[in-house]
């Protein structure tokens, strides 16, 4: 996949892009990031990339002739080549997901814009970008370190950056459930045991007791995922077991 970033502070991507799984990504070429900053495309003596907004109400905003300028330089101009998503970087976009980072896996490209200030030239919106993406509701003082959780989490689906073969098909949140609990060795650590059931080694008994300690983790933490989850009716029996146990330990 290739990626172009367009930003105003490129060197805030190059420490976590050079370790770790993004630096394997680029090791195994399954990421071609091509990083561009927004300064070289004001053609303003001074460089600038910002001006005063109309109206007033203090503030400074991302100009539109630099940030369009800045976008349709990266874009494919031939028919032979679509044109990829350009996605803004905002807490204004729809707040991103593990549904969203599969769905931006399956492009060969992404042109990814990070905001700044506060905000930019609503042109901006109106004639380049395609998609607008925020990762929480709070405010950062920038997009970039958004655009790399993006990063991160799409490549994870980009064939073959997972070490074992289909490891993103048990992460947390892929089938709409949290992870239960793992364990290594040692046995027993400062009096703690590993469960018996995981010792014991019968396969078709730990698959129940993991999708068990699953469900138990998000009826406990986040109740709310349980409502998309697709769960069988012995799945559903537990969920009405947890909130029974819930029910008694009130009385
Ligand atoms: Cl994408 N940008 C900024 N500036 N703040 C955010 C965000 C993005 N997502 C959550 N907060």
């Amino acid at each position: 996949m290739r990626i172009d970033v367009l930003t105003l502070f490129p060197n805030m991507f190059t420490s976590p892009m050079n370790e770790s799984m993004m630096w394997k990504a680029k090791d195994r070429q399954l990421l071609d990031l091509h990083l561009h900053d927004i300064r070289d495309y004001s053609q303003d003596k001074h460089r600038a990339v910002d001006d005063t907004p109309y109206g007033g109400g203090g503030g400074m905003l991302l100009r539109a002739d630099v940030m369009v300028r800045a976008v349709e330089s990266v874009l494919p101009m031939d028919e032979a080549h679509p044109t990829p998503p350009v996605i803004l970087m905002t807490p204004q976009g729809r707040v991103f997901s593990h549904e969203i980072a599969r769905e931006l896996a399956q492009h060969p490209r992404l042109v990814i814009v990070c905001s700044h200030y506060e905000g930019e030239d609503e042109r901006v919106r109106q004639l380049v970008i395609t998609d607008e993406i925020s990762i929480g509701d709070y405010v950062l003082t920038g997009g970039e370190l958004a655009a790399m959780v993006v990063m991160d989490a799409t490549l994870r689906h980009v064939g073959g950056l997972l070490g074992a073969e289909g490891a993103e098909l048990r992460d947390s949140h892929a089938d709409g459930l949290l992870e239960g609990a793992h364990y290594t060795r040692p046995v027993v650590f400062r009096g703690l045991e590993v469960p018996q059931v995981l010792q014991a080694g019968n396969h078709p008994q730990i698959q129940a007791w993991r999708r068990e300690q699953a469900l138990r983790r998000t009826w406990e933490r986040r109740r709310d995922l349980l409502r998309k989850a697709k769960l069988t009716e012995q799945e559903k029996y537990l969920l009405a077991k947890f909130a029974r146990e819930d029910a008694q330990r009130l009385k």
